[in-house]
């Protein structure tokens, strides 16, 4: 099967990146044709400052490695010139109106300026897909809408010209890692763009993750239960167990028995001695990430080099196909 996902160079990747995205992509590795990549040219939707875009896109890369991901399998979306033909030929074939409804072009259009870039990038991202003809796409909860949209996409270009695109199917994360919410809010998602404290990035230093947690925003009832109305601690709980589940499978319970586990385990705990739990587990296992990003984080413009030449292969092959559909020989 093929594979394909991005993310963008917008900071280091934190907790619900990694819990929710990378971890699926290290795992497809094994078995699959996985095409990884930095979506530089999505970055710039919104206003970026050019030194620290590039500085943001070598500790993507560096941060990626450092996670797992092999670096023939990573790209930067810019560098493969297909990305933008391709998305310029489904602009041409996708209705504004697919695109006014889109969650994130309302939330972030109302934060933002207006732009043309800002509300056709799913179409972009529909490009970035359907550029390697990709079966599976590893990604968060927060992409499915795309998702759909890019399959929407695809079918009416194959029915109006000539089938050239696969159907594709999400992958998402378990139910506990799909969508890890901000420590700061724990009823929005956790992301690069709100404040640091919001977040756990995969290098912060042990002392940086004791102090994000430690005052995450939780509740004031006793003790520690997995309860819908409990979002700050049932956030931590989801990122624990996720953490624990890369190594064991140990949560993989039923909602009745994943609740008496916690009673089992954490019932008694105080928030603060569950909170100190939920730090030594984070640290200990982003230790090895952030030394071998430390590693890495130099050297990974030559690395990353191959990676692109390999996918510039595949994608200058599919958009030949789109070509001859649209007579653009
Ligand atoms: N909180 C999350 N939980 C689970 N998965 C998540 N993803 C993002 N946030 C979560 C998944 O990570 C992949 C890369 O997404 P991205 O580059 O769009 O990351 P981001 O953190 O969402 O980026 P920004 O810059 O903060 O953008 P905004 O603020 O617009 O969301 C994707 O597969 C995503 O689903």
């Amino acid at each position: 099967m093929r594979v394909f996902s991005g993310i963008q160079p917008t900071g280091i990747p934190h907790l619900g990146n990694y819990l929710g995205a990378i971890t699926n992509w290290v795992k497809l590795q094994q078995a699959h044709e996985c095409f990884y990549s930095i979506v530089d040219l999505h970055a710039i939707t919104i206003q970026q400052d050019p030194e620290l875009l590039q500085r943001n896109t070598a500790e993507m890369a560096a941060a990626l490695i450092a996670c797992g991901i092999k670096k023939e399998n990573l790209f930067r979306q810019s560098k493969v010139s297909q990305h933008s033909e391709l998305g310029w030929i489904l602009f041409c074939h996708t209705p504004v109106s697919w695109l006014t409804r889109m969650h994130q072009w309302q939330t972030k259009s109302q934060k933002n300026e207006k732009k043309l870039g800002l509300l056709s990038y799913p179409v972009l991202q529909a490009a970035d897909i359907l550029l390697y003809k990709a079966n599976l796409v590893p990604v968060g909860e927060d992409q499915l809408q795309h998702l759909n949209l890019t399959n929407d996409i695809s079918k009416s270009f194959n029915s109006t010209y000539k089938p050239v695109f696969k159907e594709i199917k999400g992958l998402f994360s378990s139910d506990k890692s799909k969508r890890i919410m901000s420590l700061r809010n724990p009823l929005v998602k956790m992301s690069k763009s709100d404040i640091d404290a919001s977040r756990i990035n995969i290098t912060d230093s042990p002392d940086l993750i004791k102090k994000k947690i430690s005052k995450s925003v939780t509740d004031s009832i006793s003790g520690i239960s997995y309860q819908n109305d409990r979002p700050g601690i049932t956030n931590l709980l989801h990122i624990l167990m996720s953490i624990q589940d890369l190594q064991s499978e140990k949560w993989n319970l039923d909602l009745p028995e994943l609740q008496s586990k916690v009673e089992q385990e954490f019932g008694n705990k105080s928030t603060q001695e569950f909170k100190k739990i939920v730090i030594d587990e984070i640290v200990q296992h982003l230790d090895p990430i952030r030394e071998k990003f430390n590693e890495t984080r130099h050297i990974v413009d030559t690395i990353i080099a191959n990676g692109e030449n390999r996918a510039g292969k595949v994608a200058s092959s599919t958009l030949a196909e789109v070509h001859d559909a649209l007579g653009l020989k």
